[in-house]
């Protein structure tokens, strides 16, 4: 009998540009595997679900990326090379440093002998070759690669095919999933190539509201975990906004999958608190006001904490 993820796979296409990102990710695997570098996978932002294959309208996942981008910065200070997979247009590594600034406000032109120069405003050059020396560094070390995604169909293909490279790696690979991924999907064999195409096909009058059918994603959690990436070190991420079932949740995927950490958090206050969860502890990260007024940022302590817990149970398999 298939499973529901086989079936998704079958019968969903793959992203014309896999093949590309997949020679990315094997050229990048290979390099720290011969360096025998820790390497983890980021995942990044949310997923959309296109209501019509030439997409004019899409239900999307809320996250900005903060999680993620600040997470694969702390990875790279911990010296792990970091696969960044997110939704295009959110928040990245370095860059989210300077969303919301005005990029021409930094900047100075000079024009001399009819040459015009540009140069960085003297009270943003700190702050700009701080961070551009550490966004250099990682990619002149070939510690970065970042890959991205859209829908949910492009980001389940690329998972897939990133815990497929990963393998070599064994238990020196890390998978933070902290992309928000949709529950729903509607299958892309049940898409009309426009929505009014959808109302007349169903002969629902066109001044009818369509109703959509949307159909459960397969949990490829599962098969990530005992068939792709056996050996890997797998966190994901319990997103709530109802504290009184958060933990029964996280410890419910926990049991289901039986991977190696679940980050549980709740929408409200996702910056200053996070429970994570393992099989038989849980201990809870949080920020005082105090840290948060001063810019820390809470994916430090939580990828400290997750560094530690990788490299003890690395040490367990020797
Ligand atoms: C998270 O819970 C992330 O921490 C956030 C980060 C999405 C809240 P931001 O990007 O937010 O900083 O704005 N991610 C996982 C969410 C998710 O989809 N979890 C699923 C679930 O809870 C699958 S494991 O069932």
């Amino acid at each position: 009998m298939t499973t529901a993820w086989e079936e998704f796979y079958a019968k969903t296409p793959k992203p014309s540009n896999l093949d590309e990102n997949e020679k990315l990710l094997n050229q990048f695997i290979a390099f720290h595997a011969k360096e025998n570098k820790k390497v983890v996978l980021v995942t990044s932002g949310g997923t959309t679900v296109p209501l019509e294959h030439n997409t004019v309208r899409f239900v999307d996942n809320f996250s900005a990326g903060s999680r993620g981008s600040i997470s694969a910065e702390n990875f790279l200070q911990r010296d792990y090379a970091v696969i960044f997979m997110y939704r295009i247009k959110s928040l990245e590594p370095f860059s989210r440093h300077f969303v919301g600034s005005r990029l021409l406000d930094m900047l100075e032109l000079t024009t001399t002998n009819d040459t015009p120069s540009v140069s960085v405003t003297p009270q943003y050059v700190n702050k700009i070759s701080d961070i551009l020396k550490k966004y250099k560094d990682s990619l002149n070390q070939n510690m970065l690669l970042s890959i991205s995604f859209t829908t949910l169909s492009e980001y389940l293909w690329l998972l897939r095919s990133a815990c497929q490279a990963l393998t070599v790696l064994e238990n020196r690979a890390m998978l933070y999933l902290a992309a928000a991924v949709s529950d729903f999907y509607i299958p892309s064999n049940e898409m009309a190539s426009f929505l009014p195409l959808l109302l007349a096909t169903h002969k629902i009058p066109s001044d009818e509201p369509p109703s959509v059918h949307l159909q459960l994603v397969p949990k490829v959690l599962e098969p990530l975990v005992k068939l792709w990436v056996p050996k890997a070190f797998v966190i994901s991420f319990k997103l709530e906004t109802d504290e009184s079932i958060l933990i029964s949740k996280a410890r419910g995927a926990l049991r289901k999958y039986s991977h190696s950490l679940v980050i549980a958090n709740m929408l409200q206050n996702r910056r200053e608190q996070v429970v994570i969860v393992s099989k038989d502890n849980q201990e809870t990260l949080s920020l005082t006001s105090k840290q948060l007024q001063n810019g820390e940022e809470i994916e430090k302590y939580i990828v400290d904490y997750v560094v530690e817990k990788h490299k003890d149970w690395i040490d367990t398999k020797l």
